[in-house]
This record gives C-alpha cells, sequence and structure tokens, in this order.
C-alpha cells in the first residue's frame, strides 16, 4: 500500500507544493496530508485506509455528506446525454430559476466554474453598473477572502483608508490601488471610506458571515451601514455567500439578517462538489452583461450539464422541509458539547465555539471572536496541537486556525458521539 508521505512525495515532484490549493498541503498545521482515496456521508478514507469523520466537506460543498445516492444518480442519468456543449441546455434555466426562487434578491443569475471567477465577475458588473460606469474604487474586508483575482489579493494599506497593497507576488500595485481593505465590523471606518471616497466606489464586497479568518458572524449594524451606505452613494453591495449561501440557511446570510445586497456571489453548496459557482442581482445590473450589455463576462464550461445535474440534486434535498433546522442542530450540539468537553477535560484551557447553520468555528480563546484582531489573537499553536490529537483520532478538522468547520446532514447522533470522544483525549492531552 502507498502511504502518504510516499505519495506526498511523489505528488511534490510535479505539482507544486504537492497540491491544487495551498490549503491542503497542511503547511500552517505541519505532517503529511492525507491523500483521500474514497469517501463516504461523513467520512473519507485516506491511502492507508485510514478513516476520518470530515469537517472540512471540500471546504463547503459536501452538505449533504459524500457521495450522496441521489446526487450520484443524477450525475449518472446526465453522462450518457453529454458531457459539455458550449451551447444553451433547460437545466441551465431550471437551476437559475432555483437559485432566483430561493434568493429573492436575485432577479437573474450568471453561472461560471468557479467562485474566484464569480467574484472577479461581480466586481467588474458592479464597476460597470454603478454610476456613470467610470467608477474604479472598491472596498473589502480584512480577514475576508474572496478568491485569488488580482484585485482582491490585497493587504490593508500603511495609513487608515489607504488603498491596498498587493498581498501575493505578482500582482503589481497598480492593480491594488483601487482596493481598499477596511476592518470587518467596523461600521465607523466604513461611513468614514464612503465620506473620503463617494462617488468613485463602485462596490463593497463582503462575506455576511465570514469564514476565512475562521467563522466570524457580522453585525447587524455593521450590514446595515454597508446597505445604507452604499445606497446612499450609488455603490453596489455585493454579498459574497459563496461559504454562507445554501449554508447557514435556506436563503443564506442575507436571509438571516434581512438585508438585500444588489449581487450575490455563490458557489460550493450550489454545485454540490463539481466546478459550478454564480453570481446575480437586480435585473437592471445583470443586464448590464455581455451580449446585452458592455460588461464582459465569458467561460466555455460554465454552466456544465453534469455539474449542474450534481447541483440541482443537490438544491433538491437541501430544500426538504426541516433540513436547515436539523443541520443547525446537530452543528451547534457540537461545538457545544465541544466547549463542554474542553472545560472538562482541561480546565482552565481558553477555548469557544460558535456556529451558524451547518459551519462552525472553535477558537482557542476565552471569547468568540468578532473581529480580525481577535481572531490573530487566538492560541494557534494550541490549535495545530488540537489538530493533529484530534487526527490521530480519526477526526479532520480543516488543517488552519483560520479557516471555518463544516458538517454535513451525514454527520448523526452517532458521528458527533464520537467526535466529542477524540476531543476528549485530545484536550486532554494538549491541555
Ligand atoms: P474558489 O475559487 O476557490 O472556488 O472560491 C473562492 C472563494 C470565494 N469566496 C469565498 C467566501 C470562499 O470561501 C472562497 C473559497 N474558500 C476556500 C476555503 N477557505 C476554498 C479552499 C481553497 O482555497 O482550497
Amino acid at each position: 500500500m502507498t502511504s502518504n508521505e510516499q505519495l506526498f512525495e511523489r505528488a511534490q515532484r510535479s505539482i507544486p507544493g504537492g497540491v491544487n490549493s495551498p490549503v491542503r498541503a497542511f503547511r500552517s498545521v505541519g505532517g503529511t496530508p492525507r491523500f483521500i482515496q474514497r469517501a463516504a456521508g461523513p467520512y473519507f478514507w485516506d491511502a492507508e485506509g485510514a478513516r476520518y469523520i470530515d469537517y472540512i466537506g471540500s471546504w463547503g460543498p459536501m452538505i449533504l455528506g459524500h457521495a450522496h445516492a441521489a446526487v450520484v444518480q443524477a450525475m449518472q442519468d446526465a453522462l450518457p446525454r453529454g458531457i459539455s456543449f458550449g451551447a444553451p441546455t433547460e437545466a441551465e434555466i431550471q437551476m437559475a430559476e432555483a437559485l432566483i426562487e430561493r434568493v429573492p434578491s436575485m432577479h437573474q443569475v450568471r453561472m461560471v466554474s468557479s467562485s474566484t471567477e464569480a467574484a472577479m465577475s461581480a466586481i467588474r458588473l458592479a464597476r460597470g453598473a454603478a454610476g456613470d460606469g467610470s467608477r474604479r474604487k472598491v472596498i473589502k474586508f480584512e480577514g475576508c477572502y474572496h478568491g485569488h483575482a488580482d484585485s482582491l489579493l490585497v493587504k490593508a494599506g500603511s495609513g487608515l483608508l489607504t488603498f491596498g497593497h498587493p498581498s501575493s507576488a505578482g500582482v503589481p500595485a497598480e492593480i491594488t490601488q483601487h482596493t481598499l481593505v477596511l476592518d470587518y465590523n467596523n461600521p465607523q471606518q466604513l461611513q468614514d471610506a464612503f465620506k473620503q471616497y463617494a462617488d468613485d466606489i463602485a462596490c463593497v464586497i463582503v462575506e455576511p458571515i465570514a469564514g476565512n479568518m475562521n467563522l466570524v458572524r457580522a453585525t447587524a449594524e455593521f450590514l446595515r451601514t454597508m446597505r445604507e451606505q452604499c445606497s446612499a452613494h450609488g455603490a453596489l453591495l455585493i454579498f459574497d455567500e459563496v461559504m454562507s449561501g445554501f449554508r447557514v440557511a435556506a436563503g443564506g446570510a442575507q436571509a438571516l439578517y434581512g438585508i438585500d445586497p444588489d449581487i450575490t456571489v455563490l458557489g460550493k453548496v450550489i454545485g454540490g462538489g463539481m466546478p459550478l459557482a454564480a453570481f446575480g442581482g437586480k435585473r437592471n445590473v445583470m443586464q448590464r452583461l455581455a451580449p446585452l450589455g458592455n460588461v464582459y463576462q465569458a467561460g466555455t464550461l460554465s454552466g456544465n450539464p453534469v455539474a449542474v445535474a450534481c447541483g440541482l440534486a443537490t438544491l433538491k434535498e437541501v430544500a426538504r422541509p426541516g433540513f436547515y433546522d436539523e443541520l443547525g442542530k446537530r452543528t451547534r450540539t457540537l461545538v457545544d458539547r465541544l466547549v463542554a468537553t474542553a472545560r472538562r477535560s482541561a480546565p482552565g484551557l481558553a477555548f469557544s465555539g460558535d456556529s451558524v447553520g451547518g459551519m462552525f468555528g472553535i477558537y482557542f480563546a476565552a471569547a468568540v471572536p468578532d473581529c480580525y484582531a481577535d481572531i490573530i489573537a487566538c492560541d494557534i499553536e494550541r490549535f495545530k496541537r488540537f489538530f493533529h490529537a484530534m487526527l490521530a483520532r480519526g477526526v479532520y478538522l480543516a488543517p488552519s486556525a483560520y479557516e471555518a468547520g463544516f458538517v454535513s446532514i451525514a454527520h448523526d447522533d452517532a458521528v458527533i458521539d464520537a467526535t466529542i470522544a477524540a476531543a476528549e483525549e485530545a484536550f486532554a492531552e494538549i491541555r
């Protein structure tokens, strides 16, 4: 049997870092990545035959659990009809109608192949549609991630309200000079930015429930201020619900907060694990897109029929009555029992947890963080030790302290019990 180490060694010869996405390389927690052979329900098995309870779920898409029978069947039914056409299909209309029905702030939607592409296209659309189409400035928030489009690989400027600097090599400063990076959950700073740059701000893009700095909830005041400021200044509000959409509630974070964005970015769950993402918004905004309007956007595999079949089958299952109530209950139970177990097995250990719907955050900090600075102050070393103590006991958490965790509807009571049993020993080990 080929070991994970042997596969990692071989992978690094032909793939940079041995992985096709950096977070998979375990570099922020150390150790050898597990090469997954197969997955089913809440589990996956690595190259050495070891079974893990999976709490990343492909970073969100696998909300039904792995290899859900109805989803696999839908893909198998679609395959013999052809894999890709480069021409419109009825299935894409069904997917668009399903998304619009569930996210009523969207009147029209365009599908793409990755959420990076969706967020990038949403920003281009916002710049083309806001005001007279000449606005350049984009506001994002520290700790939020919207994919790796150049203008979004930016870290906060040196001074307050100064424009961002590239956070990656290969991105010229000219590309990020129009991106302003503000503090998450800081309404005053947002108001100040609009005061300073009002008519040149094309859009604000935000994760309404953040999951890329670990789970951090937006305050209602923060999102309300965002909505008000965008409306008052003719800027477009983009909710990046790639992670929160169809994950925290049927209608996403916008349904929980009662805030209507101008554009919503979706991904992960809507593709059910296949390369499918989307962005949608008000009709007058979306009509600015080619071929109707002058904002260009395109994609060879956009709306791919097999991916759409997978996504439609997934959306059908999550639409079942009580799905989100049950998912939210199980996730909250997991988090509450982890916190109680930490108290019992490692008295005095600074540990807290939070969950919204089917996503959760665990923090080696006494209180649940509500901003990026608090996240950075968490005990990362302790997290690393906990990660490996749980991995050794067959529980696969996100291999980074700055990622949220994901529960599927396949994570039943027995799976949660097994997770808590592992945590009992892991907390005692790291205390
Ligand atoms: P992709 O282009 O990687 O499909 O999605 C980009 C993206 C956009 N918006 C949000 C809110 C996201 O969470 C993501 C991607 N999320 C990461 C998890 N932190 C994907 C994992 C990875 O990079 O491998």
